[in-house]
């Protein structure tokens, strides 16, 4: 590595040892999730509901990817993509189960289950997810050939973007311990970059692979609506005015209804209202609307 003056490392005087050992958990948030093995920590057997479709998740921008996809493949008229989203809290280790871990060895939602093929097919990966369900479901992927490699272009860029965004930008803007300057000047400006590269294509563009909506809008969709409203606390830190072609795309996505009910499937954050924990009928979203509306002694808001 090169070398820097120890007395300027962060903290001041520190310097890596030769050989790095897990030896003190690494402080913030989430650090008690961080291991630097893989593995099953617990003996844990996932719940089977009654559906073909079985999603492990939890409402993180890249769940949300997956329960758009299944809310807009529903919404299109494919029954065969009714669902029961189960919650895996990641905050509690529930990716460390032996259940999920049979299914995803990598421990990280969204995780899925497909029971209607024979042996069943195990998911994980949330942009192998929607290609598979784009596939199986011949939905919200191109066939044309030009067109089916843009849309496989901006899937891929974004499975491979948003490591940037969360892991990066997300982490030492909010999550860290302490704040780094470097770190956070590395990565606003590459999420940034992001954000312009999304803009400068949506100036021309009316989706992502031109006028079509397609699985590369859903994947996009929930880690820069995550940026554009306010997460990590940092719209005014990023500009976010300035990209006006993202906002159009954004907000068009947003009135989506199977966006809408996709955003609210295992989301554990925000309004009461906009939170399904699980869901395994389609009913369950005005099922619990109506729950929240008792819950306020039948005011309706
Ligand atoms: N590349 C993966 C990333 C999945 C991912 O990072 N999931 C996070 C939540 S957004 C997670 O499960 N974190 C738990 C952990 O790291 O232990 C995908 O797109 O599915």
């Amino acid at each position: 590595m090169s070398q820097s003056d120890p007395a300027d490392n962060q903290p001041p005087g520190y310097v890596p040892p030769d050989v790095w050992t897990w030896n003190a958990p690494s402080g913030g948030q989430f650090a008690s999730i961080n291991r630097p093995i893989s593995g099953a920590t617990h003996d844990r057997k996932l719940p089977v509901g009654k559906h073909p479709l079985q999603l492990y998740s939890m409402g993180t921008p890249n769940g949300v990817k997956v329960t758009i996809m299944l809310e807009e493949l529903l919404a299109a008229g494919h029954s065969g993509a009714q669902y029961d989203a189960w919650m895996i809290d990641i905050g509690d280790g529930d990716q460390f189960g032996s259940g999920f871990v049979e299914i995803n060895p990598n421990s990280k939602i969204p995780a899925m289950r497909d029971l209607s093929a024979d042996p069943p097919v195990d998911l994980f990966e949330s942009g192998s997810i929607l290609f598979y369900l784009a596939e199986k479901f011949a939905a919200f992927l191109p066939t044309d050939m030009p067109q089916r490699a843009q849309t496989m272009n901006w899937l891929m860029w974004q499975v491979g973007s948003a490591p940037y965004v969360g892991g990066g930008f997300g982490h030492f803007y909010q999550y860290a311990p302490f704040r780094i300057e470097y770190a956070i000047n590395r990565f606003a400006m590459e999420t940034k970059r992001q954000l312009h590269v999304l803009d400068t294509h949506l100036a021309t563009n009316e989706y992502m692979v031109g006028d079509t909506y397609t699985i590369a809008d859903i994947a996009i969709f929930p880690w820069y609506r995550q940026l554009m409203r306010n997460g990590y606390d940092s719209q005014q830190f990023l500009s976010i005015h300035e990209y006006t072609n993202l906002e159009r795309w954004m907000t068009m996505l947003e009135q989506r209804d199977p966006v809408k009910r996709g955003s609210m499937v295992n989301r554990t954050s925000g309004e009461p209202e906009s939170q399904l924990h699980e869901r395994h009928d389609a009913r369950d979203f005005e099922l619990n609307r109506e729950d929240m509306v008792q819950a306020r002694g039948g005011k309706r808001i």
